[in-house]
């Protein structure tokens, strides 16, 4: 069942008062024939296969491809969602989307491409979420299709854009859709449709919170917001989900968040310093023990004579490094999800004359 709501844009200065546009939303994910998966909130996921734990720390970023020159969509039933096959449930039938017309947004194609998808990243940037111009050649990978208009629709609604409400993100690999040649309200409020449907696709539902990305009615400017707002249980939500704070949602959703770091200290080093930065691991304590799948804080304090360049973990499980997600003063702070096991880490400092120090591993644990 696809469940769509008639909405106003009222709150769009620019738009026509007689425009009834609406977010499409569709509900459950392929391959979810029994429904939702309930994920309580204060968990992470704990009910995933053991392929998905083996997946759990060393998950890639979602990757988004945003496809602005036209598809041809293939229909398929039973909630089909594949990116990659271009198959969707959501247009009924097969049925080509045309090209993103880019006139309404700007005279230079290129630009108002270009434009949009650095809002929809600025959006983004807080989450482990990637976004391309450029079709994937392999791998899962979610499409947002920018173009066309809501008579793709069988419903012939008059909605703005339409996507899959996965819960829990158990697809990688959906297809969205945002019929920007129906509306041309700037890039702007563009950008946060192209947000709004990735959310859906991210297993985000409506909440009703006027500036907020997953606000019912399409508005912008727009942000997620970091606290638990009520979602719209008329638009379909995830089972037990009366409350979404979207940062965690996607947080869970889509692995660690993007970590960043302070920017490289770029003061001019006296050639004097040949030592090392000091480590010193303020937490976990070795051998510490965790519950299994829960989220990690890795304290460190790093000191050096003349000034630090960089400071990674070492997460020897998979062999990633990260950067610091916060950091203040001489103290940094890894925060990371783990799965279940013995795990070992090691922190790598080096200063700005290059002198690197790395950490014998510590171990901990999570059970
Ligand atoms: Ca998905
Ligand atoms: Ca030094
Ligand atoms: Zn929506």
């Amino acid at each position: 069942m696809r469940l769509a709501l008639l909405v106003s844009l009222a709150a769009i200065a620019c738009s026509p008062a007689t425009l009834d546009l609406s977010h499409g939303h569709g509900e459950n994910a392929p391959g979810l024939q029994t429904g939702y998966e309930v994920t309580p909130a204060s968990a992470y996921d704990p009910a995933q296969t053991a392929t998905a734990a083996a997946d759990y720390e060393a998950r890639a970023a979602q990757l988004v491809y945003l496809s602005f020159d036209g598809e041809k969509i293939i229909g398929c039933s039973n909630h089909c969602s594949d990116a990659a096959t271009n198959r969707s449930w959501v247009l009924g039938e097969t049925k080509s989307v045309p090209a993103f017309d880019h006139t309404p947004y700007g005279k230079d194609r290129a630009a108002v491409i270009a434009d949009l998808v650095a809002r929809v990243r600025t959006l983004y940037q807080a989450f482990n979420v990637e976004f391309t111009t450029t079709r994937p050649r392999s791998g899962a990978y979610t499409m947002i299709v920018v173009g066309g208009d809501s008579a793709l629709m069988t419903s012939k609604q008059k909605v703005v854009s339409s996507s899959p409400a996965d819960c829990g993100n158990k697809n990688r690999s959906d297809i969205g859709f945002v019929f920007a040649n129906a509306f041309a309200l700037g890039v702007d409020p563009l950008a946060v449709n192209v947000a709004h449907e990735t959310g859906h696709t991210l297993g985000l539902a409506h909440v009703d919170r006027a500036g907020d990305v997953m606000y019912k009615y399409l508005q912008a400017p727009a942000t997620f917001s970091a606290e638990a707002l009520p979602v719209v249980a008329a638009d379909g939500v995830c089972p037990g989900t009366a409350m979404q704070n979207a940062l965690e949602v996607l947080r869970r959703n889509v692995g660690v968040p993007l970590l960043t770091s302070a920017p490289a200290d770029t003061t001019v080093v006296p050639k004097t310093d040949f030592d090392p930065p000091a480590i010193d691991v303020l937490s976990p304590m070795p051998n510490t023990v965790f519950p299994q799948y829960t989220e990690v804080s890795i304290d460190v304090a790093v000191a050096d004579q003349s000034s630090l360049a960089t400071v990674e973990l070492v997460w020897l499980w998979n062999g990633s490094r990260k950067l610091a997600t916060s950091s203040s003063g001489n103290r940094y702070q890894f925060r990371l999800l783990v799965g279940q096991g013995e795990r070992q880490f090691q922190i790598v400092a080096r200063d700005a004359a290059g002198n690197e120090r790395t950490t014998p591993a510590t171990f901990i644990y999570f059970e």
